[in-house]
């Protein structure tokens, strides 16, 4: 049993060890946390398992994105500790974060010990109580008998069916006591039940009578690339990716139509709007896709194929629901594919497509396309939340599936710099790149010291500085009467280049279109992790853009021209 050699090659078997064995045998290496009173038994036992990669954040925030962005880039399990109380309450926002896009991760939290429990002992907070909306699953352990079994059960939860975060809390005497039972082996993963083929032959002949076919791919989707490429070119319809879909059907294939929703393109909103057929699979119709739902895909006949049955028919009405997996079910559309002559739709999807705005002066979507266009097709992007955000997710052109990283559901600022280390540690021969805001970068930014205590080599940080929270501010000068409100970062803002300096990581600044390409190329053929500030105009904003409470086809398509500046931003321009 392999309980009885880990026996003898370590020491007596504890609780803590038990726990990395049963990583270990999951075939996981390496780990993301940091240690406290409550869960030192398991990092004392850390130091019996060389083979443990562990990293050391600075914040247990930054711990858990940099698991997510681990398992986003991978498709691999993000495992995070932490310990008690305030060690384990700094991980609620990674995982309301993983909930929302469905991240497979584990968190393992330490706890008072069980005869403290419920005694508002030092660093006691009931974190399965707080924790139980945020996660697919959480367990207290009460008997070192269970962990190891806990242990294996959890990471199953965490990966079958829709993925998302369990958190595991293990008091300190359960890590500590004797263990004598058997490591467990991996579960194995249970068979996708097979789609009801009624639905299937009911979706098929849904598209066989289309004339404004148009297929919508989400975060569902992203296993299923391969597949469902195949299935929109054998049925020759086009495909729209969601934030969470982009990379699962290739940018440069002329039947990609973008991006749906408030920031997305005009051809994917003005498609939706129009179809007769809409083919959508692995997404939950977020409000953000859908505009005003009333008024979303008024024409059309929806499919609705996903994995989990309470997403389908949750938001938008499906008149044919398909529950099953993604690539099963395009394979099984795949059967009797009958492409069609739809010479008209196809001419009015081109009209659309070509009202696509690119940026051409200087500002923040100057700066993020001139950074995405320097992407090789393996690099990962990832981006925090803000206006750099949705212009990454607008502009970069992505071929593949599970390079795109980012905060989808819940919109954590502070994720996209974690998010790239851990990355960056799943693939080390890749470019892992981050865009971030010059306010989110302030929320994570103690993870440079990471960077350095591990010598990760390949991130490349890129921070868009419009001096202002700058989605903010575009809702306050369009829907508040430019009324700006707690948004103006300029005069407090650090100096990035010395605050980077400050952590021994290189770093480059842009200010105007003409030094932005040698700043690019010095920062990107850096040999080492490096930071590159691209100084920007402070107004822009993101186009097009749904209102809220809009429909889709009421879309601002491009910048409306600017009313007078108001008395804050004159004090901005004088900065
Ligand atoms: C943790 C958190 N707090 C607040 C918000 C609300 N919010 C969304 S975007 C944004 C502004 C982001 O500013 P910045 O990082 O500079 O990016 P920019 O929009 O300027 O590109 C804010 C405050 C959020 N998404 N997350
Ligand atoms: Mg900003």
């Amino acid at each position: 049993m392999v309980g009885t050699e880990a026996n003898t090659a370590r020491g007596d078997m504890t609780g803590a060890k038990a726990l990395w064995a049963t990583l270990a045998n999951h075939g996981i290496h390496t780990v993301f946390g940091y240690p406290g009173g409550a869960i030192m038994p398991v990092y004392d036992a850390l130091t019996f398992y060389p083979e443990m990669r562990h990293i050391l954040a600075r914040h247990e925030q930054g711990a858990i994105h940099a698991a997510e962005g681990w398992a986003k880039a991978s498709g691999e399990i993000g495992v995070c500790l932490a310990t008690s109380g305030p060690g384990a309450t700094n991980l609620v926002t990674g995982l309301a974060d993983a909930m929302l896009d469905s991240v497979p991760l584990l968190a393992i939290t330490g706890n008072v010990a069980s005869h403290l429990m419920g005694t508002d002992a030092f660093q006691e907070a009931d974190i399965t109580g707080i924790t139980m909306p945020v996660t697919k699953h959480n367990y207290v352990v009460r008997d070192v008998a269970d962990l190891p079994g806990v242990i294996a059960e959890a990471i199953r939860i965490a990966r079958s069916g829709r993925p998302g975060p369990v958190l595991v809390d293990i008091p300190k005497d359960v890590q500590l006591a004797a263990y004598s039972g058997p490591i467990p082996a991996p579960h194995a993963r249970p068979e996708m039940p097979a789609p009801n083929p009624d639905a299937v032959a009911a979706a098929r002949d849904l598209l066989r009578g289309a004339q404004k076919p148009v297929m919508m791919v989400g975060g569902g989707s992203v296993d299923a690339a391969a597949e469902l490429t195949a299935l929109a070119r054998a049925w020759d319809i086009p495909v729209i990716t969601t934030l969470m879909g982009l990379g699962s059907f290739p940018a440069s294939d002329p039947l990609w139509l973008g991006m749906p929703g408030m920031h997305g393109s005009v051809a994917a909103n003005r498609a939706i709007s129009e179809a007769d057929v809409l083919l959508a699979v692995g997404l939950r119709f977020d409000d953000r896709v859908t505009g005003r739902v009333n008024g979303f895909a008024p024409h059309a006949k929806v499919i609705h194929v996903d994995l989990d049955a309470a997403e389908i028919g949750k938001i938008v009405r499906a008149h044919v629901p398909v529950r099953g997996d993604a690539a099963v079910v395009a394979r099984a559309l795949l059967d009797g594919a009958q492409p069609q002559a739809r010479p008209e739709w196809k001419a009015q999807l081109e009209v659309w497509k070509a009202r696509t705005a690119l940026p051409e002066t200087y500002g923040a979507g100057y700066g993020v396309k001139a950074v995405v266009d320097r992407l090789r097709p393996d690099d990962i992007l990832s981006s925090d939340v803000g206006q750099h955000q949705m212009l990454a997710a607008q502009l970069a052109r992505f071929e593949r599936p599970r390079r795109w990283v980012n905060s989808g559901g819940l919109g954590t600022m502070g994720f996209g710099f974690p998010a790239a280390i851990g990355a960056a540690l799943a693939e080390p021969g890749v470019r892992s790149v981050v865009i971030a805001g010059d306010g989110g970068f302030q929320m994570t930014l103690q993870e440079l010291a990471t960077l350095k205590m591990y010598d990760i080599r390949n991130v490349k940080i890129c921070i868009i500085n419009n001096s202002f929270l700058g989605m903010v501010r575009q809702w306050q000068e369009l829907f508040h009467g430019k009324r700006y409100s707690e948004v103006w970062l300029g005069d407090s803002n650090p100096d990035f280049v010395k605050l980077a300096g400050a952590y021994r990581v290189p770093a480059y600044r842009a200010t105007s279109a003409e030094d932005l390409p040698g700043a690019i190329d010095a920062w990107m053929n850096d040999p080492d992790s490096a930071l590159l500030e691209v100084v920007v105009p402070h107004e822009h904003g993101v186009f097009p853009m749904v209102p809220a409470g809009a429909a889709l086809n009421e879309m601002i398509e491009t910048e409306p021209p600017r009313a007078p500046a108001a008395r804050v931003t004159e004090e901005a321009s004088q900065a």
